[in-house]
């Protein structure tokens, strides 16, 4: 096994490798931007150099820097965690060519599939259903007009460079289709340097479930099942669960083996994911994209198959066979993922940077918290807004459910607003309890939400330390009618929700459950 892996990353996903590296006996390598000198993940690492200023383009993008830090602190290898170069050929190639490993596949099964175009040929020599459409990229409006005529409105506009449903445009009607051509390869030149898209026939109530597989060195391909990702917002998944809702072995079973022809017509190595969109209506599959990384949401997979992905993509990039086979894989109970982003849920999902001044985590039975902050950690507005993940596992849906509700009302983070009150507000809807979860869930969820206004956050925090100080400053003032009958708080938690009253009553403050002042 290596001694000394650098992590090329940031956040939870750095601490989430940096706690594999302990288990194994690694030791952790960080980097870290201007920005981040004190955060979590460079204080839980042996070592961490700093490659650049704040702006990751300067810094957790800089391909000559991080290969510098790995080869002045003698790491063996570099593992890309996701996001940033996790996905760039040209880094694994850099990478190798220091004399390092790369925790991942190889640069050329990076590039067939960083080309959505490419990927989906791929597929069709591997035998694979992909969604109906061009397999080369469009070369003009003129072109696109014709191809949508054959495959039949409504069509979907790609990046052939893109995934992830960036410069994505839905096409309802020829007459559309001109202008969605148009701004759809402005967005992708701009987002990837790139302008080239493809056209598919837009799969209706269409549901996102994808594979994970894993690979080692000596051709050993296996399937560790599926996630369910449908609930996005901007096509950014936001909760993800293992199994799906709708899984039944039968299709994990077609699924996971469609993930594997691809997988082995790449000569694929590591952990990776293959997505499929799956018609609600005809239980039909279609490849959509592969994606040659470790995801945010593997959590969901290890709390079920009980594998720790991330010890495997050590194991096997070390040139070890893979610790299990496919028999050895079995599925137990039910997991969920709710992402924590530092937004404003409750105001179009504004940015809400800032310092943490609170956090009380969930914990008990069946939770797990992957996160990469700590009270007084700095979110700043560099990087992605993702601060933590909840996962839960019980044996049933319904008792993950009631698991992460739970969970949920239990999370207190303060100083920072974050997404944690659309998450109560997910797991007490009847669609998401019934696994109604197609790509309109959300959609449903806002127009649901602006006829009938939900009821106060029921984990909201009030700065109990604010209210008692002002009650006792008024009480100490005693003048007006009103703050007479007022109890005066004596002691208080600060920042918290719980405050001691003098007559030694404790009360925990919450928005659903207010207290009544005056009955104290
Ligand atoms: C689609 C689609 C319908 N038809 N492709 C691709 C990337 C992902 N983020 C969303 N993508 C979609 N691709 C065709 N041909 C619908 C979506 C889609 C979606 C899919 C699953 C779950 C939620 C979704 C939300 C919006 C769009």
């Amino acid at each position: 096994m290596f001694k000394k892996v650098l992590i090329a990353n940031r956040g939870e996903i750095a601490v989430r490798i940096i706690r594999c590296c302990r288990e194994l006996g690694i030791v952790p390598v960080a980097v870290y931007s201007e920005a981040d000198l004190e955060s979590l993940h460079v204080r839980l690492a042996d070592e961490a150099v700093c490659v650049g200023p704040a702006p990751s383009t300067q810094s957790y993008l800089n391909i000559q820097a991080i290969v510098d830090a790995a080869q002045r602190t003698k790491a063996e290898a570099v593992h890309p965690g996701y996001g940033f170069l996790a996905e760039n050929a040209e880094f694994a190639r850099a990478v190798t060519a220091a004399g390092l490993n790369f925790i991942g596949p190889t640069p050329e099964a990076m590039e067939l599939m960083g080309s959505k175009t490419s990927a989906r040929r791929v597929a069709v020599e591997a035998g694979v259903a992909i969604v109906p459409g061009t397999v080369e990229p469009l070369s003009s409006a003129e072109e696109a007009l014709e191809t949508a005529e054959k495959f039949g409105y409504p069509v979907m506009l790609k990046a052939a460079a893109g995934g992830g449903g960036k410069g994505m445009r839905l096409v309802n009607a020829k007459a559309d289709l001109v202008s969605a051509f148009e701004t759809a390869s402005a967005e992708a030149a701009a987002a990837f340097g790139d302008a080239s898209l493809y056209l598919e026939k837009a799969v209706e109530t269409p549901r996102h479930i994808e594979i994970q597989i894993f690979a080692d060195q000596q051709g050993n391909v296996v399937h560790l099942g599926e996630r369910e990702c449908s609930i996005q917002r901007r096509h950014q998944k936001v909760v993800e669960e293992c199994p799906s809702p709708i899984n039944d072995a039968g299709l994990r079973q077609r699924m996971g083996e469609a993930a594997i022809k691809i997988a082995l017509a790449v000569n694929y190595t590591g952990a990776g994911t293959v997505e499929f969109l799956l018609s609600d209506i005809t239980r039909e599959f279609y490849f959509l994209e592969m994606n040659t990384r470790l995801q945010v949401e593997h959590p969901v997979t290890e709390l079920v198959t009980g594998f720790d992905l991330v010890r495997e993509q050590f194991t096997v990039a070390a040139g070890h066979v893979l610790s299990f086979t496919q028999e050895d894989i079995c599925w137990l109970g039910h997991a969920i993922e709710c992402r924590v982003y530092a937004e404003d849920s409750q105001n179009n999902f504004f940015p809400s940077p800032g310092t943490i001044t609170h956090l009380q985590e969930p914990s008990g039975p069946g939770i797990r918290i992957d996160s990469g902050v700590r009270r007084n950690s700095e979110v700043s507005l560099h990087y992605d807004p993702m601060v933590a993940k909840l996962a839960v596992w019980a044996r049933t849906r319904v008792e993950a459910i009631d698991r992460l509700r739970r969970a949920l009302d239990e999370y207190e983070v303060m100083g920072i607003t974050t997404t944690l009150p659309f998450f109560r507000e997910i797991v007490r809807n009847e669609e998401f309890i019934a696994g109604r979860l197609d790509t309109g869930f959300i959609g449903r969820l806002n127009e649901q939400r602006e006829r009938d206004p939900p009821a106060a956050d029921p984990g909201e925090l009030v700065d109990i330390a604010l209210i008692a100080a002002a009650l006792q400053y008024a009480s100490s003032q005693s003048h007006g009618a009103n703050t007479q009958a007022l109890p005066t708080a004596n002691r208080w938690k600060l920042s918290g929700r719980t405050a001691m009253l003098a007559s030694g009553q404790v009360i925990n403050q919450r928005a659903d459950r207010p207290v009544n002042w005056r009955k104290l």
